[in-house]
Formats: structure tokens, sequence, C-alpha cells
């Protein structure tokens, strides 16, 4: 393109990844556009960036003040209340339908696999499958593995279709916060209808009263949390494997110039698994090798790239903002992308490298993509014909190759089957190791910092510096997607990053060996998160529900829906969450007062807002302090 047209970007402001910063350059060089330079030049709207404008209707779109939100209402009437939940609630809608239609794309799989359809992919975990099974009333005891799978395939299918009743899955909420969702009225029935209500409910003219909405927007993400996602994690556990803590090599430095270098970015792993087996069937290894390559170098990114990361330690080449950057490096032969997070830009910056771009999944096609669907009953039709193409781009390679030699070590797959493991056992008390460090203050709480990066932020600053400033604290930090990522590219996923914590927190990671930080999986695994609290609350002397533990969450570069539905099921399990970069509600309003004050009040969590990491490290030290101290362990 006109590189006239691209305005200067100072990439040192807008990234400390260095691999990303030094692709950013290079692009800016080969008069290359990318995110981070239309995110300079695009400012974001004042009024939708507050949630003050609703286009539900075309009487609209109606725009009100931020500065004076009762100062007026939208043409038919809707307060500025009324707006932003219904905003907020399509935001919530559309995060939940993403993780509910990934995890049901799993349980297809996975009823294709138990009745013998599909041959490709089989049930690697019978444990898994048996804990699961047992978890949601399922007879296990001699019985044939293929019939407790199809009673798990039957039961699991509720979470989505189910019309009345409670999802499977809250037979493994704590109690008491299931009692508090009862009282609430908001135990989803099934992910399907939640949302369809939800879409419904904020249709113009039908609910015009801002609790009565987010009441259903709490069922909603709900059904994400404890429903979509958490099929999805542990159906692919069942299918692929249950991490368990291995080392990996994430950043850029893992493209290997002299191999056939192919990414898979996304979010499902079944297309990441078949690409594994394509990657290393002989005859396409020596096709890599006639055209003159050393062998087939496969790599993951953002989401896709963790799964596979935290199960086979898969190396990694970074997170959402730098998928455009990699490519810049001119080494990349094929990428490939499934679903979510994939920037439409994406196609552009492949173009000017000649790299070729795949869509694979029905659901997504790009403009200027080579689309080859992937079939699960024939996975490697579609995975093999992709390593075919990386290859012949291998052969006819015309760009000039920098790539940052930059690699970060990491230990990752940390699911709470092997916290549970790592921690296990029992002391004298009773109580779990990790629940007795957190009572005897050893750990003062518990972080799950999770989420995206966003170019309206320094990439991965805000990440970093909040982490190092937990761990400080002696809080003991969980991490997923794209934020685990970043504290690998910092070099705080490794056992030695210990030294950065505090006294108390530093001992037990000395003694168990492992890092104050630790990553489980990716952004569909926030359920794992869930799952932790939820042991957490079983084993004793924490308290009765989540809203008790001293626990925090985090997304401070968060960008997307999904984001938002995270983040909501998290509040409304009992977590006090905090989001950083910007938050869709106006000040001062009685919504805002509800989402921040008010539902903690009726026994959840709520949400909080700062944009400063050390501000925000300060609120949840806070908060977990309040904790302690309601639970008489402060000291
Ligand atoms: Fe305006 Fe009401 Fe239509 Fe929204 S639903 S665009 S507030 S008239
Ligand atoms: S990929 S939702 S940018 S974490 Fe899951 Fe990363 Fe956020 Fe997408």
């Amino acid at each position: 393109i006109d590189t006239s047209e691209i305005k200067k970007l100072d990439t040192r402001s807008v990234t400390i990844c260095e691999a990303t910063r030094q692709m950013l350059d290079k692009a800016q060089r080969d008069g290359v556009e990318t995110a981070f330079d239309r995110a300079a030049s695009m400012k974001p709207c004042p009024i939708g960036a507050d949630s003050a404008c609703c286009k539900h209707c075309s009487m609209g779109p109606c725009r009100l003040n931020s500065k004076d939100p009762y100062g007026k209402v939208g043409v038919c009437g809707a307060d500025i209340d009324t707006i932003m939940s219904r905003n907020f609630a399509r935001m919530v809608a559309s995060g939940a339908a993403a993780h509910t239609d990934h995890g049901m794309s799993m349980l297809d799989l996975f009823r294709e696999v138990v009745n013998g359809h599909i041959k490709e992919y089989g049930i690697k975990d019978v444990k898994k499958l048996m804990e699961v099974a047992q978890s949601v009333g399922i007879e296990t005891d001699s019985r044939e593995v293929s019939d407790i799978a199809m009673d798990l395939y039957n039961e699991l299918e509720k979470t989505y279709t189910q019309i009345e009743g409670e999802i499977p899955f809250a037979k493994r909420v704590p109690p008491k916060t299931l009692e508090t969702w009862r009282k609430q009225g908001i135990v989803p029935r099934g992910a399907m209808r939640e949302i369809m209500e939800l879409m419904h409910r904020t249709h113009m003219g039908v609910d015009q009263q801002y609790e009565n909405i987010t009441r259903q927007i709490s069922r909603t993400a709900l059904a994400d949390g404890w429903g979509g996602s958490l099929v999805a994690t542990e159906i692919s556990d069942i299918l692929f494997g249950t991490p368990s803590p291995v080392q990996v090599e994430v950043n850029m430095g893992v493209l290997k110039e002299n191999m056939v270098n192919i990414i898979v970015h996304g979010h499902e792993p079944n297309l990441f698994e078949s690409m594994l087996v394509s990657v290393n069937a002989p005859v396409l290894v020596e096709a890599a090798k006639a055209a003159g390559a050393d062998g087939i170098n496969l790599v993951g990114m953002c989401c896709s790239g963790a799964e596979m990361l935290v199960r086979h330690g898969i190396p990694h080449a970074g997170n959402f903002m730098s998928t455009e950057a990699v490519l810049v490096t001119g080494a990349v032969d094929a990428m490939c992308v499934d679903v979510q997070c994939i920037k439409q830009g994406l196609a552009k910056v492949a173009d000017c490298y000649n790299t070729p771009l795949f869509t694979t999944n029905t659901r997504c096609h790009i403009e200027g993509a080579v689309h080859i669907d992937f079939n699960e009953h024939k996975p490697l039709d579609c995975t093999d014909e992709i390593v075919i193409k990386a290859i012949s781009r291998f052969k006819n390679r015309t760009a000039a190759i920098e790539i940052p030699q930059i690699i970060n070590k990491g230990v990752h797959g940390f699911s709470y089957e092997y916290i549970n493991y790592m921690l296990g056992g029992s002391f004298r008390s009773g109580f779990t190791p990790l629940n007795e460090n957190i009572i005897n203050g050893r750990i003062r709480g518990v972080a799950g910092v999770v989420g995206c990066t966003n170019p309206r932020v320094r990439q991965d600053w805000v990440h970093v510096e909040l982490v190092k400033e937990l761990i400080k604290n002696d809080v003991l930090v969980l991490q997923t997607g794209c934020s685990q990522i970043a504290l690998a590219k910092a070099g705080l996923t490794t056992p030695e990053a210990a030294v950065l914590a505090g006294p108390g927190l530093q001992e037990v990671c000395e003694a168990v060996g492992m890092p104050p930080v630790l990553g489980l999986g990716s952004c569909v695994d926030n359920s794992r998160i869930l799952i932790a609290a939820a042991e957490m609350v079983k084993t004793g002397g924490l308290g009765e529900s989540i809203a008790d533990l001293p626990a925090a969450g985090a997304a401070p570069e968060w960008m997307s829906e999904k984001a938002i539905s995270i983040g909501h099921y998290f509040v409304a399990s009992g977590v006090y969450t905090v989001f950083g970069v910007t938050f869709p509600v106006v000040d001062g309003t009685r919504f805002q007062k509800l989402l921040f004050e008010e539902l903690e009040e009726k026994g959840m969590g709520k949400w909080g807002f700062a944009v400063d990491p050390y501000e925000m490290a300060r609120m949840m030290i806070a908060h977990i302090d309040k904790k302690r101290q309601q639970l008489g362990i402060d000291k």
C-alpha cells in the first residue's frame, strides 16, 4: 500500500513484546498496515464507548449524553439504564453463544466418536470421563466405557437443549452459591433457551427494566461458564487429554527459517489435533525435505495455541495482538484458522508476504482467504492439504525472511486436576494444602488474570505489571488465554520466577517446584478456574460459597464480547472481577451501581474497573483482604 497513508507509529509505545515491536517496525518499512496503525488512526466513538447509544430499531439510532445521562431518553422513551443494560446483554449473548457453540461442536465430535462414526479421534482420558460422569450422577461401576460415554453425551446435551430445569453442571456448584442463584431465579435451564430469551428481551419494546434485564444477563452468562465453556473444557480433556505441566517455548523465535512453518490460530482443538497428525505423516515430512526444508514446524497462536501448549507443549508464537505481526516475518508458510478472534486484516497482511491464509470452519470465511472445509469425519483431508500447500509455499518463498530471535521458556498445563495433585493430600487440619496455605496466610489469596490483548493499551504491559504486583503481595495467579502468553514472554511462568513473589508464596512455590503464575489453558478454559474455586469451597475452611473466597479476577486488556460474558459469569458466581481498557457503562447511573455494588449485596460478586495495573492490583488485594477478614483468617 501507499506508505504515506500510514501515520508513523511509535512502536515502543504500543507493545512491550520486543518481537512484535521488531515486526511492526518492519511492517512500516514494508508499507504494511496492522491493527495497531488502524487503532491509532481511528478514535473510538465516545458515546458508543460509554454504551449510551441504542440502535435496536429504525426510529433511532438514539444517542444519549453521558455527561447528563438522565437528561433525555430515546425516541421510544428508553432511558439510559435500559439502553446500557440491553447493550451489555447483547455482548453477553454473543460471547456466551461463541463459547456454547464451541462446546457444542466438541460435544458433536464426542457423540460421533462414541457411536463409532469417527475413528480419527478417540477417548484419551478415561479417568477424566469417569470423573465427569460421576459429577453429574452417572453410574460408572462395572459399566462399559462406551455406555458411560453415551450416557454422558445425553446428559450434557441438556446443557444446550433443555427447556426447563437446571443445566447438568449445576450439580458442581457449591450449594450456597446455587442457593443464591435459585433465590435470584438465575439458574440456567439450557444455553439455547437463555440466549434466545436474552435476545428476545432486548428487542425494541420488550424488557425495559434494567434489574430484570440483568437477571437474564446473569442466567445467560452462567449458561456459558458452567455450561458451554465447561462442556468444551471437559470434553476436550476427555478426547485429547487433561493438561499436566509441560516445558514450553513461546515467542516468534519458535519459527524456523529452514523449516516449513505452519501456524494454527483460533480456538477449537480438533483442527489443531488433526494438524499435529498431518505434520508428522512420514510422506509429508519427506515431501518437505524434498522441497529443501529440514522438516515441518508446527506452531500455535492465540487460544488454539494455548490449547496445544498446555496439552502437548507445542510452541506458541504469540497472543492476539501478534497475529498480524508474525506474518511480517515472511517465514510463515501457512496460517490456518477456525473460529473467534481472527482479524479480517490478516488476509491483507498474509497477501503482502505471499503467505496462504486458510479458513477451515464453515462458520468463518474471510474475504481473500482460501477456504478448505474441515470435516471431522475426514479431518486429514483438510490438514494434509494445508501442509501440502505450505510445502509448496516454502519451495517458492519470495518474501525476505526476518525472524525475531527471541524464545522464552515456561511451564504451563496446570489443569485443576493437576493443581489438586500437586498440592494434593491433606494436612492434619483436614484441608488441602492450597486451602491450608491460604488459611495460614502464606498465600494471601488467589487471582485469575485472563483475557485478550487490545491495541488501545500497550500490549502485554498491563497484564505483566498487574501480575507482578499480585505475586509480590503473595497472591497466587491463575491464567488462561492470551494473558498467560504475555506472562510467559515476560518469563513469569517458570519456577524460577518464584523469587519475584512475596515470602509466603515464594516458600510454597519453592516447596512444590511450581511457578507463582499458573497457565491453565485457553479462554474457554476459564471454566477450570470456576472448578478450582468450587473445589476450594468444597474442601473447607474458606467459607461456604464462592463469594466467600479470598479471590478476585481481572481481564486487564480485554477486547471481545466473550470477555464480557466470562467477566459476568465470574461476577454471578461470586467473584470480584476487574476489567481494564474501558467499561461500557456511564458513570453514576443505576445500572453501573447495580453491576459495581448491588450484585455483591445479593450474594454474588461485583464488577470493578481500572486502567492502571497498580490500581487494579490494589483493588483486588483490598478485596482479598476484606474476604480474609470476614473469614477470620486475617493476621
Ligand atoms: Fe431509539 Fe428506542 Fe429504537 Fe433504541 S429502541 S433506537 S432507544 S427508539
Ligand atoms: S483468544 S477472546 S483474544 S483471550 Fe481466546 Fe485471546 Fe481474548 Fe481472543
